[in-house]
């Protein structure tokens, strides 16, 4: 087998066609649209108008807590940290990823012309904005006030009307989430190029697929739970009433069941990004590459098991309690696997500091801090004492943004170039990652010191001596909203005044690199035929390695 070295870089555009941005441009053929391309641009406009409006909501949580006698009604606190939580689960984080660079890029990386089903891509967007409209009523008519969580019996019986509104617009969320699943489920089965293994997928794909697996088995699980909460409430059928046969715990239960595993929907296309991002930069193939893919699917398996670590102190037995520790336990084992991996394919690489590179970095200290503090909390005797301050808040905020929103905005670094054409100052982009990773650590680290020292969540004031602790996070809050509208600005800039992007700027060796930046509608002139393995470089010069010739053929 002789092999090749080829830079991609300098391969001609290989096709002349329009891209999928002007090929046609009316407001209908958006509209109706089935290209997974212009679909993840659609998807990508919605998350991010839904980012801001739950990051408004934390602005005015941070701002109200940076005094001990606080600046909002205490019953408009309870609205604000519920609908922040509310939509950034829901229709930021869970979408995140997947709608957007999934969607785009998932077709385009196994050499695709779109995904199985058009159709049901398009109507998932429509869905979720129809969920966002029912959320967006829910918030404007006041909020529900119950926490993200929706406790019984709090939901139930005495919240407000508008918890029903808010568990609505989960329930018809759901199905956008289970239509996507299923489209990547069906593409990554049956619509892989030729040569496309299952060992030669990208581990951007693997991270797709798992959190597929995951949506699909857990998501209608949500959906029953959200059905029985308006029934309860209703009817008054006394599901999770014990003066009626039921039983409060019954709803953790349920609620949790999808709510672990939908930890795991937020982190893993999130994991896959990283390892599209490392290897990139760092010119080296990820270590342990089959490692990798038996640990994303792994984590998706285990995640099922391990829910009622929500619940040690909401009076199940001993018992359950110590099964539940030691299943969290057995979790964090593919996920050291996953973080020693990224880091070994670091060693002895030749490390670019592009911005996404420093996302990525960002992304394993982080996450590797927000797992550490998941182990203190699935230790029994340690969560009975912190359980419910705001060390929880500091360990799922160091995994759901320090972790999930810094993949995000990486992979939007990333594969910007080949979404838009353009090119971002990249000065700017670094100072913005930089930014965020500082304004992240101000905000979030206190917040375990405050945990520590007693700090209930959910609550509107504290007393004074926590005061210093409170002003530190919310001045992080403060730079880290400065840090996530940066990229609004030079990126919206970029699309008028950026360079022309190459078909290949970083010299990465998927897929998605040997068409035009931006890719014509069909995505390829014709179908790549893989030859290769992932991440192959040449360790001599930097460009990568293809075998038998080039990597694709007529
Ligand atoms: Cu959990």
């Amino acid at each position: 087998m002789t092999v090749t070295t080829v830079d991609r870089a300098a391969l001609p555009n290989p096709t002349e066609e329009p891209s999928y941005l002007t090929s046609e441009n009316t407001v209908v053929s958006w509209l109706f649209t089935r290209d997974h391309k212009r679909i993840a641009l659609m998807f990508f406009a919605s998350i991010t108008f839904f980012f801001f409006i739950g990051g408004m909501a934390a602005t005015l949580m941070r701002l109200n807590l940076a005094t001990p006698q606080g600046l909002l009604q205490p019953a408009v606190y309870n609205r604000m940290f519920t609908m922040h939580g509310i939509i950034m689960v829901w229709f930021f984080l869970i979408p995140s990823i997947p709608t957007t660079f999934g969607n785009f890029f998932v077709p385009l990386m196994i050499g695709a012309r779109d995904l199985a089903f058009p159709r049901v891509n398009l109507a998932s967007w429509y869905v979720f904005n129809l969920s966002g409209l029912i959320v967006l009523y829910s918030l404007i008519m006041g909020g529900a006030d119950t926490g993200w969580t929706f406790y019984t019996p709090l939901s139930t019986i005495y919240a407000n009307g508008y918890v029903l509104a808010a568990a609505l617009a989960v329930f018809v969320n759901g199905f956008s989430s289970i239509m996507t699943s299923l489209n990547f489920v069906v593409t990554i089965h049956r619509l892989r190029a030729p040569g496309m293994t299952w060992m030669r997928l990208p581990l951007f794909v693997w991270g797709i697929y798992a959190v597929s697996v995951v949506m699909l088995t857990a998501t209608p699980v949500l959906t029953m739970d959200t059905l029985l909460l308006a029934v309860s409430r209703f009817t008054g059928v006394g599901l999770f009433d014990p003066q009626h046969g039921g039983d409060p715990l019954l709803w953790q239960h349920m609620f949790w069941f999808y709510s672990h595993p939908a930890v795991y929907i937020m982190i893993l296309p999130a994991m896959g990004v990283v390892s599209e991002i490392i290897p990139c930069f760092a010119r080296r193939p990820i270590f342990g590459y089959a490692g990798m893919t038996i640990a994303l699917m792994s984590i998706s398996i285990l995640s099922f098991f391990v829910w009622a670590h929500h619940m040690f102190v909401a009076g199940i037995s001993i018992y359950s309690g110590v099964v539940f520790s030691l299943m969290t336990f057995f979790v964090a084992v593919p996920s050291a696997i996953k973080v020693f991996n990224w880091t070994v394919s670091l060693h002895k690489g030749r490390i670019t500091f592009d911005a996404p590179m420093l996302y990525a970095l960002g992304f394993i200290l982080l996450f590797t801090l927000g797992g550490l503090s998941g182990m203190m909390l699935a230790t029994l005797a340690v969560d009975v004492d912190v359980h419910g301050t705001y060390f929880v808040v500091a360990h799922f905020h160091y995994i759901m943004v320090g972790a999930t929103v810094s993949a995000f905005f990486g992979a939007l670094h990333y594969w910007w170039p080949k979404m838009t054409g353009r090119m971002y100052p990249e000065m700017w982009a670094r100072f913005a990652a930089i930014l965020t990773y500082v304004g992240f650590n101000l905000t979030f680290f206190p917040q375990f010191i405050l945990g520590y020292l007693g700090m209930p969540r959910r609550s509107y004031t504290y007393p004074v001596d926590w005061q210093v602790w409170n002003v530190l996070s919310s001045g992080g809050a403060s730079i880290l909203a400065v840090a996530y509208t940066l990229p609004l600005l030079y990126l919206g800039w970029s699309l008028f005044r950026g360079k022309r992007a190459p078909i290949n700027p970083w010299r990465a060796t998927g897929l998605e690199w040997i068409t035009s930046s931006p890719p014509p509608k069909q995505n390829f002139s014709h179908t790549p035929v893989v030859t290769r393995e992932p991440y192959r470089y040449d360790p001599e010069d930097g460009t990568f390695v293809t075998q038998e010739g080039t990597p694709y053929a007529e």
